[in-house]
């Protein structure tokens, strides 16, 4: 009987009908592990009629870890005094993205806290704005920022000096749970940076935790909140317990979790990127990530930067297992394949053009 209905379930997918939130929730609370590994076969299936055998590859440059914010979840939170703080200078963080574009990434991802050093005056927020020019220019690859939420105006600096990105994850869509999760921020707010970044130009990356305590309607409503906002990547990350942070003592949730949602993502949005992170469970968790239907492999990071991931600050980082050369015997172990940069740019360019086009319908105009 559930077969019959996972074969339903699985042939709309195939032909790539959207799919109810009950069916949503129906699948990811299968738990038999042969049904399981036929969403996860349709996922790459999926992934392979848009984006063959190739995998895109992003390096993580986490430039400030200072922040404002108390997230629950974060060992980063103002007031975590365990966390290692550090605000890295221009000349460093253009060091650490000529080395991973050297290494061969398709993208540099610029993150921070929510400093508020850049807020302090005109000057210093020049300077970030700079620092994103500045890499580009160096590096003459794709940015993502993610500096969490910042006013229109600055979003418009960003991309004016070369921000293609912008990466801002709301973490859930269940409204109650975000303001448990993300103390003293605003739902809205957060949405509406996203939503205008893609009014304006820049591609946007959506994502949830798991394990932090939503229900799988709440998923399947996240999936919802990530198809009406439009997102080109969409990612869901399992939710690592911090130290010094009120959540430590919290289980990092089993991993078909994530898994599972990694391939429902993939059923619901067939030709978006989607994430398989290395700032959970490192290279060893990569090739069931890839397996779930991923294909961006994120948070490579150069092994003698100093630099820290942000779930694991400091996992595999020393060791050279976050970089290209560390996570290439497990791509070919799976036949996979690193696109080439032209293939990558093709893709986002597409897409910025699927982006003028929306907003130039949305306006009206006459083409
Ligand atoms: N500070 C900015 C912000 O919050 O948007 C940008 C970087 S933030 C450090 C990036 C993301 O890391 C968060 O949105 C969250 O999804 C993820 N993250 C933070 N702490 C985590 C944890 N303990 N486990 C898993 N993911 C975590
Ligand atoms: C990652 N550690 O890709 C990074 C980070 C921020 N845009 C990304 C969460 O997993
Ligand atoms: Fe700050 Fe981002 Fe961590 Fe929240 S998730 S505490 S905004 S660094």
């Amino acid at each position: 009987m559930a077969n019959n209905l996972i074969n339903k379930i699985l042939d709309k997918a195939y032909s790539e009908k959207s799919l109810s939130r009950d069916e949503i929730i129906f699948l990811l609370s299968l738990n038999n592990v042969n049904e399981i590994a036929q969403i996860f076969e349709l996922a790459r299936k999926l992934k392979y009629r848009y984006f063959d055998n190739k995998v895109f590859l992003y390096g993580f440059v986490y430039f400030s870890t200072w922040c404002r914010n108390d997230c629950r979840f974060c060992y980063y939170r103002k007031s975590n005094t365990e966390s290692q703080r550090y605000r890295k200078d221009l000349e460093e963080i253009v060091e650490a993205s000529i080395s991973l574009a050297e290494s061969g990434v398709h993208l540099i991802d610029l993150t921070m806290g929510e400093d508020p050093y850049y807020q302090q005056t005109q000057n210093k927020l020049k300077y970030l704005v700079d620092l994103v020019r500045q890499v580009k220019k160096e590096v003459n690859l794709p940015i993502m920022i993610s500096p969490g939420v910042v006013s229109n105006q600055v979003l418009h600096r960003l991309a004016s000096a070369g921000a293609d990105w912008y990466a801002c994850y709301q973490e859930t869509h269940n409204r109650l749970l975000f303001s448990e999760l993300r103390l003293n921020q605003d739902y809205d707010e957060r949405f509406f940076s996203k939503e205008y970044a893609l009014r304006n130009g820049l591609l946007v990356e959506e994502g949830i935790l798991t394990g932090v305590g939503e229900s799988m309607a709440d998923i399947a409503d996240s999936i919802e909140g990530m198809r009406s906002l439009g997102a080109q990547q969409v990612r869901v990350m399992s939710f690592v317990p911090q130290k010094g942070s009120p959540m430590d003592s919290w289980q990092s949730p089993d991993r078909l979790r994530e898994l599972k949602i990694i391939s429902v993502l993939r059923l619901l949005f067939p030709d978006r990127l989607i994430p398989a992170s290395l700032d959970i469970d490192g290279s060893q968790g990569l090739k069931a990530r890839l397996n779930a239907g991923a294909n961006v492999i994120t948070s490579l990071i150069p092994s003698s930067s100093g630099l820290a991931g942000v779930a694991q600050s400091t996992k595999d980082i020393q060791e050279g297992y976050r970089t290209v050369q560390g996570i290439l015997p497990i791509l070919e172990d799976m036949s996979l394949e690193i696109a080439t940069q032209n293939e990558y740019l093709g893709w986002i360019e597409n897409e910025r053009q699927k982006l003028s086009f929306h907003s130039i319908q949305k306006k009206g105009v006459q083409l």
